[in-house]
């Protein structure tokens, strides 16, 4: 089966403490949901949300073909409840939360730094730092238990020999000295061979991560004490914005002096990290953005657009995105001869504009 985003969107899980405003941010995000009828695979599980990745690029390709329909590439996030001290042990719903993280591809951690007495931190006090160590010792311990129960297995497979069990221990003995120490096992420098095998371990701090921290004050993260990269964001401003008309949404942004919403700062960066691509195809019916896996080739590309693409495909058109824009439509970058002709063995790059010439 070719990567096809378009039946299975990739889902960022919302952790965190209780009381830090995940269920805020989640339900916030989806508010901005999506028209069901155009996204087939929209689920009903009030956790999940299917969320528009907002795209400067495919606005300006529907300026010029002023399509019938503009269609986003999408997201899901999902609101992981109720991460607390003791999770990789069971305590609270540990074990539960847990596999809910572990079905996601990426997870998004909020943490608190906004003060506000009438709402209880679990911990009795506001430190984002201390949140985020919380937190990462539940995921390294839950990692830790996870590699140590794969390992008593495997070291018996190794000794008999077997090429892929010595591979394999190799890899989770690197993982558990990493996790000793503390640390995620995304800090880990691996080979592209280690990197597949480690995939198939879902290993919970293998996955990507980025850190939104939720504050109505001024205060920075460094502020805090933390060096690392942290999207700042105002929840509960961002939940006033999407509750306006969606025509006062962006004057009320302005007059903030913001330049985009912390919503669409935070989408955009959680479709950057899952090491995405986008790629579009723009005419009279429709603008639309499609997802491929960075250094995808143009069959498989044709194929998130169709399964039966990637058989059938003869050769693609190309052209990128601002040149498309800049020439005006689409006969007239033909006409400049700036459509190219790509072949097979083309690798796709993130902004491209292609027609693709198939076998049906
Ligand atoms: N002052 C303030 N309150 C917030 C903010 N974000 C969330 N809250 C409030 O904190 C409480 C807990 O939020 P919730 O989203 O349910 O937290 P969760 O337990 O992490 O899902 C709610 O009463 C929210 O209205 C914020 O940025 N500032
Ligand atoms: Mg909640």
């Amino acid at each position: 089966m070719p990567f096809n985003p378009f039946l299975m969107p990739l889902s960022i899980g919302i952790v965190g403490l209780p009381n830090v405003g995940k269920s805020t941010l989640f339900n916030t995000l989806t508010k901005k949901g999506v028209d069901a009828s155009n996204y087939p695979f929209c689920t009903i599980d009030p956790n999940v949300g299917v969320v528009k990745v907002p795209d400067k690029r495919l606005d300006a390709l529907a300026v010029v073909s002023k399509p019938a329909k503009i269609i986003n590439t999408v997201i899901e996030f999902v609101d992981i409840a109720g991460l607390v001290k003791g999770a990789s042990e069971g305590e609270g719903l540990g074990n539960k939360f847990l596999a809910h993280i572990r079905e996601c591809d990426a997870i998004c951690e909020v943490v608190r730094a906004f003060v506000n007495d009438d709402i209880i931190h679990v911990d009795g006090r506001v430190d984002p730092k201390g949140d985020e160590e919380t937190i990462q010792v539940e995921l390294v311990l839950a990692d830790l238990a996870t590699v140590e129960k794969r390992l008593e297995k495997v070291v018996r497979e190794a000794r008999g020999g077997d090429k892929d069990a010595v591979k394999l221990k190799s890899l989770l003995e690197k993982c558990q000295a990493i996790l000793a120490e503390g640390n995620p096992v995304r800090n880990l420098e691996l080979s592209e061979e280690d990197q597949l095998i480690l995939k198939s371990l879902s290993l919970l701090t293998a996955k990507p991560m980025l850190y939104v921290l939720n504050t109505d004050e001024p205060k920075t993260a460094l502020d805090f004490g933390w060096e690392g990269e942290t999207i700042k964001i105002n929840v509960k401003l961002e939940e006033e914005i999407t509750s306006l008309p969606e025509g006062e949404q962006e004057e009320y942004i302005k007059e903030l002096g913001l330049d985009q919403s912390g919503l669409d700062k935070l989408i955009r960066a959680s479709y950057k990290l899952l090491g995405l691509d986008t790629f579009f195809t723009t005419g009279a019916d429709e603008s639309r953005a499609w997802t491929v896996k960075h250094g995808s080739k143009a069959p498989q590309a044709a194929g998130v657009i169709h399964t039966d693409f990637e058989k059938g495909f003869i050769r693609a058109e190309v052209i990128a995105w601002d040149k498309f824009v800049e020439a005006g439509s689409e006969a007239k970058a033909r006409e400049l001869g700036l459509m190219r002709t790509e072949g097979k063995d083309y690798v796709m790059k993130d902004g491209d504009v292609c027609n693709f010439l198939v076998n049906r």
